[in-house]
C-alpha cells in the first residue's frame, strides 16, 4: 500500500503533459542517437516494468531480453490486470494473453492461455522455437508444458476477485473507461484502487538498446468479465504491438475490439514512417477510431504508446486517464497522455 500512495505522490509531482526530448547524446553504431537505450511502458506500474528491463538495458543488453524481463515482472505480481491474479472472464477463468516482436520483425503470442504465470516468455517460445506466430487456448498450454513451463492455478487479486463478486450481481458485459472506480466505474480493468490509489491497466512496454535495436511486448487478462474464448488486442501483432526497427514501435491499452478494428499499433507505425512523431501518430490512430463512431468513443478508453528510431516517444488516448513511464539515463518517471475527451 505504501508502494502505491508512494506512486501517488510521485505521479502528482512529476506528471508532464508533453513528453520531454533528452538531448544527451548516446553512440549506436557509430550513429549518433540521443535517448538511448530506453524503455517506456504503459501505465504507472511501468515505473517496476522498467526497472526490471532498465537492469539489462544499462549493461549493454538486448531489447527483446529486456522486454521479457519487464514483462516478467508484472507477471510475478498479484494485481488485476497482468498475469494470474487478472481479472477473470465471464465464467471466472483467468485467460492469458500476450505477445512479443523484435527488431528483425520476429514474433510470437499466445491467447486464452490457462495457469501459466509467464505468458511473455512462452510467446516468446513462440517465436523463438516454432514455425508459427500464435498460439491458443489448450494448445498454447500443451507446448508451454512441453518446454518446460509449470502449470499453476490461478490466484485472483483481492481487486479482481472483489471486482468479479460485484460483478456477478448483474453479469452485464460494460467495459468502463478507465477512471475511478470509486466514481462509479464498473468492472473494466479500473486504473484505480478503490481507496484512490493508482492502478495500472494492461502492460506494453517498448524499449531500444544500445545497438538501436527495437523490440516490445504486451501481457494481460484481458478484459475482464470477458466471455470465455474472447481475445483481444494484446495477443495481436500489428494490433496491441508492432515494432518495425527502421521506424519504431508501439503499443496500447484499452478496448482490446477496437484497436483490431484499426489494426491499431500498425497504423501508428506507419503514420511514423510518414514522418509523424510518435504523439501525433498516437494521437491520429485515437482519431481514426474516435471518427469512426464518435458517440460510442465517448463511452470508451483507448490510449496508444509509441517510440521512434530517434528514443522519441508519445502516447495519445481517448479518454483522460491514461499515464506512461519512461526510464532512460536521464529520466525516470510517469508521463500523462494527452486526450480527446476528459469524461
Ligand atoms: C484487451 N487491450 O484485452 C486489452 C485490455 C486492456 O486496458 O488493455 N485494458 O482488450
Amino acid at each position: 500500500m505504501a508502494n502505491r500512495i508512494d506512486r501517488r505522490k510521485f505521479l502528482q509531482l512529476s506528471v508532464l503533459s508533453t513528453p520531454l526530448l533528452v538531448s544527451k547524446k548516446s553512440i549506436a553504431n557509430g550513429i549518433h542517437l540521443p535517448n538511448i537505450p530506453i524503455v517506456i511502458s504503459t501505465w504507472d506500474s511501468g515505473m517496476e516494468v522498467n526497472a526490471a528491463a532498465w537492469k539489462i538495458l544499462s549493461t549493454n543488453g538486448r531489447a527483446l531480453d529486456a522486454i521479457e524481463a519487464g514483462a516478467r515482472q508484472i507477471e510475478n505480481t498479484i494485481n488485476c490486470c497482468v498475469g494470474l491474479g487478472g481479472n477473470p472472464d465471464r465464467d471466472g477463468i483467468v485467460t492469458l494473453d500476450a505477445c512479443i516482436m523484435d527488431e528483425q520483425s520476429n514474433c510470437g503470442a499466445v491467447a486464452g492461455l490457462e495457469q501459466i504465470k509467464h505468458p511473455i516468455s512462452v510467446a516468446r517460445k513462440v517465436m523463438e522455437n516454432t514455425p508459427h506466430v500464435l498460439l491458443v487456448g489448450n494448445g498454447a498450454q500443451q507446448f508451454a508444458l512441453e518446454n518446460g513451463f509449470s502449470k499453476e492455478p490461478a490466484q485472483l487479486s483481492e481487486t479482481a476477485e472483489n471486482a468479479y463478486r460485484e460483478w456477478l450481481k448483474k453479469s452485464e458485459y460494460k467495459p468502463q473507461i478507465n477512471v475511478e472506480k470509486n466514481k462509479g466505474n464498473g468492472p473494466f480493468a479500473p486504473n484505480f484502487f478503490p481507496d484512490g490509489s493508482p492502478n495500472h491497466d494492461t502492460m506494453g512496454l517498448l524499449a531500444m538498446d544500445q545497438k538501436g535495436n527495437l523490440s516490445g511486448g504486451v501481457t494481460t487478462s484481458g478484459m475482464a468479465f470477458k466471455l470465455h474464448g474472447r481475445v483481444g488486442d494484446s495477443a495481436g501483432i500489428g494490433a496491441g504491438l508492432f515494432v518495425d526497427n527502421e521506424v519504431g514501435a508501439a503499443t496500447s491499452s484499452g478496448v482490446g475490439e477496437e484497436v483490431i478494428r484499426i489494426c491499431g499499433t500498425h497504423l501508428v507505425v506507419e503514420f511514423m514512417r510518414q514522418g509523424l512523431s510518435p504523439e501525433k501518430a498516437c494521437k491520429k490512430a485515437v482519431e481514426r477510431i474516435v471518427n469512426r463512431d464518435p458517440e460510442k468513443a465517448k463511452t470508451l478508453q483507448v490510449g496508444f504508446l509509441a517510440m521512434n528510431k530517434k528514443g522519441e516517444y508519445g502516447a495519445y488516448a481517448i479518454q483522460k486517464g491514461f499515464v506512461f513511464s519512461v526510464k532512460t539515463k536521464e529520466e525516470n518517471q510517469i508521463h500523462e497522455s494527452k486526450f480527446i475527451f476528459s469524461a
